[in-house]
């Protein structure tokens, strides 16, 4: 049998593209590596381990946590505190930053993730996955504070997510392409099986949860119905939708056949811009798509150059095939500029 090119060796050989590089980010991805299999292996077993159902706490974003939540959560800081290669994290599941224990080196990389983003859907079974997202600590050797993690998106220094779904997979980019690995259960190794991950610009398939279409602006709501009108409307062709609840599985999609994704701006809470958080799930998911080739706006603006101005910050997300994202986003400032 052969192995293939693993993770391991695709992020050393990697590494040789960065001329200098110490090898604590090699390290730092291979240890995030690690914490992904460790969460996979959890989410697989599910009921068998009692993992399923909500545990009886909240988090800072309101919402009710899954057992699964805190044993993403707690997998990925305990397979990243020791390291020495950051000088904190942010997480969906904490209010502020993790500080490391006591007589660690403080590195310097910032992660922040999305432990384990669309957790309803463990209890039925549908894909799941973890967001992640590395940054520059822009003072290495002491403690990141909140302000180290307010950075645009361009700053990243990687982004990418495991998708615990009909395989286990992990996806990143450092700026040179989207790559994808598939976990190797016999071996318990990420082999590369998807090279150089790229996003058609056209597409007939949009992605969005249609039960809030009351709740849009109007040129949200203008460009969907022209897809809903098919051949008859304006579009002259016909749209297939797919829906999954879980962005790591709907972006997955986009990056392995095209597609559009959006979750923009609702008026049910118009105290909040958008539900997807920015700096673990929309710029993460940004990079990744324009490295495939693809868009990625919140309709008005480009995501990855929005300064952030808090840790938990929402945004609207339109994200895929360049030249559908790039219409949406017309039909928005269109609607600004009237
Ligand atoms: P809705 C999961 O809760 C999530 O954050 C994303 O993964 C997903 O795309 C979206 O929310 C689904 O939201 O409102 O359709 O349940």
């Amino acid at each position: 049998m052969q192995i293939g090119t693993t993770l391991s060796q695709f992020i050393i050989e990697e590494t040789r593209l960065y001329p200098g590089a110490s090898g604590d980010f090699a390290a730092l991805l291979n240890d995030l590596a690690v914490a992904c299999k460790f969460i996979g292996a959890q989410v697989y077993r599910g009921s068998l381990v009692g993992a399923l159902g909500s545990a009886d706490t909240g988090n800072v974003q309101g919402e009710i946590q899954k057992k699964l939540d805190i044993i993403s959560n707690d997998a990925i800081l305990k397979s990243m505190d020791w390291t020495g290669h950051l000088s904190g994290m942010v997480s969906e599941e904490m209010d502020g930053p993790y500080t490391l224990p006591g007589g660690i080196p403080r590195g310097k990389y910032l992660l922040l993730f999305d432990p384990l983003d669309g957790s309803s859907n463990t209890d039925v079974g549908i894909s799941v996955g973890t967001i992640f997202s590395i940054l520059r600590a822009p003072v290495a050797g002491r403690d990141a504070e909140p302000a180290d993690f307010l950075q645009p998106g361009v700053q990243q220094v990687c982004a990418g997510y495991a998708l615990y779904g009909s395989s286990s997979m992990l996806v990143y980019s450092t700026g040179y392409g989207v790559n994808g690995f598939t976990l190797e259960p016999s071996i318990g190794e990420y082999v590369l099986t998807h090279q150089q991950m790229r996003i058609p610009d056209e597409t007939r398939e949009y992605a969005i949860n249609m039960s809030n279409h009351r709740h849009w602006e109007n040129p949200v709501r203008r460009y969907i119905d022209e897809l809903n009108q098919g051949t008859a409307g304006p579009r002259g062709q016909d749209f297939n939708m797919r829906w999954v609840g879980s962005m790591v599985a709907d972006v997955h999609r986009i990056l392995c056949r095209g597609g559009i994704f959006l979750y923009p701006f609702d008026t049910r809470n118009p105290g909040k811009p958008g539900k997807l958080r920015l700096l673990y799930e929309a710029n993460p998911m940004a990079f990744l798509v324009e490295q495939a080739g693809g868009a990625a706006t919140t309709g008005r603006q480009r995501i990855l150059e929005i300064q952030p101005e808090n840790l938990h910050q929402r945004v609207p997300v339109i994200l895929g095939s360049r030249c559908e994202v790039e219409r949406v986003t017309q039909y928005c400032c269109e609607e600004s500029s009237s």
